[in-house]
């Protein structure tokens, strides 16, 4: 029997095989795949392929054989520094959630899910979440965000899940194609989701006054099918994405707008800091590189330096 990971609690999974049916499987053994890592702390995730034995008895499913995967993006585990965890595997694209106030998401968490999805060759669309609830300053902010990653091509959409504004352009983003959804806590991504498909009928919660942050509603990444075609997976809230698996001078080649200059820097391992006869601060100063972008990126390595001492 084969089928798709749907849910993945840690000690049960849940798979929806070829016949359309859900069971609830275990994994048995040590086996791993040969990109999971030692430092992963899910060895199966949602959106694997897998095939499935019963070993008897109405418990008795048990995943045996995890399909190479097409790709898969993981962020730093929340819990364990150093580890990883794979947030799900084959998909078609990320639909990052953002919004620019309660909670607000920085174009730093951003750059960074943007650059790991670069590396894992995921397409992202940028979700700007709220659009009901925006003053005049924040859609000023918003107008200005939402440039700096359209200008370098990626697809934005301003929606309001709870106003059901723009979710018929959501639902042609997301037909036919596995989607994951992603963003921080609280800023709407199961709300998103009711608005698409209301049948699912997932919990949802509202912002902390005292913190303006979410409440880590949703606490394990589901996939769901949707009715017109394609399925999404819904995670719960990303607090940070940590860059787990790069190297410093790999960074640049999956911020899209350095990769098309960096060939032209002097030094082959140019980091693009303060080297001289940089052509990617050379475009930043010429206005071919957005502030905020360059600036995010300095940070990125900033914190190499201080966290990531091993690499030299
Ligand atoms: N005003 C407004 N509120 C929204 C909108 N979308 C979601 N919310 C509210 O934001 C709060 C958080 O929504 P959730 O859907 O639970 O957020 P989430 O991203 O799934 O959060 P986690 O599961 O914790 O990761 C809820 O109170 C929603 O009603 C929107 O478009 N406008
Ligand atoms: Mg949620
Ligand atoms: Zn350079």
């Amino acid at each position: 029997m084969k089928g798709v990971v749907i849910k993945s609690t840690g000690s049960w999974y849940d798979v929806n095989t070829e016949a359309g049916e859900v069971l609830k499987c275990r994994m048995k053994g040590i086996f791993r795949l040969d990109d999971v890592k030692d430092k992963d702390t899910n060895p199966v995730a949602v959106g694997d392929k897998v095939s499935l034995i019963n070993e008897g008895g109405h418990d008795g499913w048990v995943i045996s054989e995890i399909s190479l995967r097409q790709n898969y993006i993981v962020r730093s585990s929340p819990k364990h520094r150093g580890a990883r965890q794979v947030l799900a595997a084959n998909i078609d694209q990320n639909v990052l959630v953002v919004t620019m106030a309660n909670p607000r998401t920085s174009t730093g968490f951003i750059d960074r899910f943007l650059l790991t999805a670069e590396a894992y060759h995921i397409p992202t669309v940028v979700v700007f979440n709220k659009q009901d609830m925006l003053d005049v300053k924040t859609q000023r902010k918003q107008d200005f965000v939402a440039n700096i990653y359209g200008d370098i091509g990626y697809k934005t959409l301003f929606v309001s899940g709870v106003k059901g504004v723009a979710i018929d352009d959501l639902r042609d983003v997301l037909q036919n194609k596995v989607s994951l959804l992603a963003g921080h806590s609280g800023v709407g991504k199961s709300t998103l989701m009711n608005a698409i498909q209301p049948n699912l009928n997932l919990r949802t919660n509202e912002v902390s006054k005292y913190s303006g942050k979410g409440m880590h509603t949703t606490t394990f990444a589901e996939m769901h099918a949707l009715d017109f075609g394609g399925s999404i997976i819904d995670t719960p809230g990303i607090r940070e994405f940590g860059i787990t698996d790069f190297r410093p001078e790999e960074i640049s080649h999956y911020y899209v707008e350095m990769r098309e200059v960096l060939n032209h820097c002097k030094f082959n391992n140019c980091l693009h800091e303060n080297e001289p006869g940089c052509a990617v601060k050379k475009a930043y100063q010429d206005g071919k590189i957005a502030e905020e972008r360059y600036v995010n990126y300095l940070n990125i390595m900033l914190d190499y330096k201080a966290n990531y001492k091993h690499w030299e």
